[in-house]
């Protein structure tokens, strides 16, 4: 941890009381029906004099200061509570999901299941509903305890995904024996889907490694008309990205739930398949 890093640290063990942190939901998109079916949230953290921080920028210092359950049992309490309120949204034709990224640190917490348990039962949310995300370089640090941990958080109700997958070649092979109900292919081979080779054929083939194995795909991401239409042909399931919709605030994101569709920025000529739309979202 550098000298900079430290000083964060005050600040950050305020951040989940003075309205700071902030999640943002970044819209789910069925590419068969381009309908919304859930969200993936995204923790920002507005610094005060730094401006709006990434995870990347102040988790590695909030793990090294002790402070992953604090700010990461803040994610998952607020995400639990917005899910609860999309039961007042008119019915969907598929169960919504709000997808949260957990870390490993925080999966190997003591009793972390039963806590997941307790937050699921308080807010009286349905199976599947909130989804956790594990990267694909957590699974790789602990293959056990990380495979035992899962299996507990699959029989509480929550739905498990891959996260970055693609980036860490040795659990392709793995993918089946893990309790996981979707894989989320990493952005740097979406990037490349349909114009490089090699990255268009490892998307093939983890697409049909995971449809084998009864797993659905998300694509991260998608910024062209080109790569979503080369993952449709590939039988990706579902994608999220620039493309379909910029991250949201968590009022704007019920409001595309409530109607079912995302908003393609307006900025998209549709003649032009491989324009790439390039960051946006509300202003934090
Ligand atoms: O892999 P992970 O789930 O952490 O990635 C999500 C990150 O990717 C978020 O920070 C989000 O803002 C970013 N993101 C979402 N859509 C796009 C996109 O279309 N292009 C790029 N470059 N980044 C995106
Ligand atoms: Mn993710």
């Amino acid at each position: 941890m550098g000298q900079l890093d430290v000083d964060l640290v005050p600040a950050l063990k305020r951040s989940v009381e003075d309205g700071s942190l902030v999640l943002q939901l970044q819209p789910e998109i069925d590419l068969a029906s381009g309908g919304v079916v859930g969200m993936e949230a995204l923790l920002r953290w507005r610094h005060a004099e730094r401006g709006v921080l990434l995870p990347s920028d102040f988790l590695p210092v909030a793990a090294a200061a002790g402070l992953m359950p604090l700010l990461g049992w803040w994610v998952l309490e607020q995400c639990a509570a917005e899910v609860a309120t999309w039961a007042a949204l008119p019915p969907a034709d598929t169960p919504r999901q709000l997808w949260v990224n957990v870390a490993g640190l925080q999966l190997a917490e003591p009793g972390f299941t039963d806590r997941v348990r307790a937050l699921l039962e308080r807010h009286r949310l349905d199976r599947g509903a909130l989804g956790l995300e594990v990267t694909e370089e957590t699974l790789a640090q602990d293959p056990t305890l990380v495979a035992d941990t899962l299996e507990e958080l699959r029989d509480a109700g929550v739905a498990l995904a891959v996260d970055d997958f693609g980036s860490w070649y040795s659990s392709l092979a793995t993918l089946g024996d893990l309790p996981v109900d979707a894989v989320k292919l990493d952005q740097s081979f979406v990037r490349g889907v349909g114009s490089d080779l090699d990255d268009d054929t490892i998307v093939a083939s983890v697409i049909r490694l995971a449809h084998a194995r009864d797993l659905y795909v998300v694509a991260e991401g998608v910024e062209s008309w080109a790569e979503s239409a080369r993952l449709v042909d590939l039988g990706c399931d579902r994608a999220f990205g620039y493309l379909f919709s910029p991250p949201q605030t968590p009022e704007r994101a019920r409001a595309m739930l409530a109607r079912g569709v995302g908003s393609r920025p307006r900025t998209v000529d549709l003649t032009n398949p491989g324009q790439r739309v390039v960051g946006g979202g509300p202003a934090l």
